[in-house]
């Protein structure tokens, strides 16, 4: 089977949605559906350890690549979710070139980083470190995520840096950030500006969005999109089920 990587890196058209809900029966429910990948999100979900160890077990039983959205850039949190079984990390509110670099450290393997080998399920609980260490090495996609004003302002410099397969626009943080420091450039100009960059430096790119039609409107010219969530499926579909009968 192609890896989630290989497929990122030749730009292989790929959409499938986040997962947050805690539960291992969410990832059944979603993969079911067979998207190409889910990305399990642990920001801004309430996911522990252990039941993101078991949310990749169901999401390795249906067969779909699942990628985990991590807290932040501590090495820790990208350690975690690739020991426990991620084929790779999206890593949020990453913008600078420092930061972009620390993230590789962390999510590689010497000698193209610093990342610990330890007797973790990804390494069959040490029977098979070795194999973890080369599948690795070939497989764990390293994504980081660009959605601040000052990720716009350095994105060719983090687009340079070595090792990252994917950026990953955040246009809700964006608009935010855009908001809060007032700028005058609107965020579709800087969300414009982040993807012109990377197609410039051929590094492929992707971004999310909350609806169907923006979805098809992105994978015309990008090939990776996150869309939506199984938490906002279930919010969509509750909203229209206690809507009054007509
Ligand atoms: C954002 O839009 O800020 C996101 O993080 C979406 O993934
Ligand atoms: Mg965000």
């Amino acid at each position: 089977m192609t890896s989630l990587r290989a497929a990122v890196r030749s730009k292989t058209p790929l959409r499938g949605p986040f997962i947050a809900i805690p539960a291992p029966m969410a990832v059944d429910i979603v993969a079911g559906a067979k998207p190409d990948f889910i990305c399990i999100d642990t920001e801004h979900s309430p996911i522990s350890d252990g039941v993101l160890t078991d949310m990749l077990r169901a999401a390795d039983l249906a067969q779909v690549p699942a990628l985990v959205r991590v807290r932040g850039v501590l090495a820790q949190n990208i350690t975690a979710a690739l020991d426990a079984g991620a084929c790779g990390v999206l890593v949020p509110h990453v913008s600078t070139a420092e930061e972009a670099a620390a993230v590789v450290r962390a999510a590689r393997f010497p000698p193209h980083g610093a990342r610990g080998a330890g007797p973790a399920r990804a390494a069959s609980y040490l029977r098979d470190i070795g194999g973890m260490i080369s599948r690795a090495r070939e497989e764990t996609l390293v994504a980081v995520q660009l959605e601040t004003l000052r990720a716009v302002a350095n994105v060719e410099d983090i687009l340079a840096v070595e090792g990252i397969d994917l950026v990953f626009i955040g246009p809700g943080d964006l608009g935010v950030d855009a908001a809060a420091h007032g700028s005058i450039a609107p965020v579709e100009a800087l969300i414009e500006r982040l993807v012109s960059a990377a197609e410039a430096a051929q590094v492929p790119v992707g971004i999310f969005t909350a609806d169907r039609a923006a979805s098809k409107r992105w994978m015309a010219r990008l090939s990776f999109v996150i869309e939506g969530s199984d938490a906002l499926f279930l919010t969509q579909a509750s909203d229209a089920a206690a809507a009054p009968l007509d």
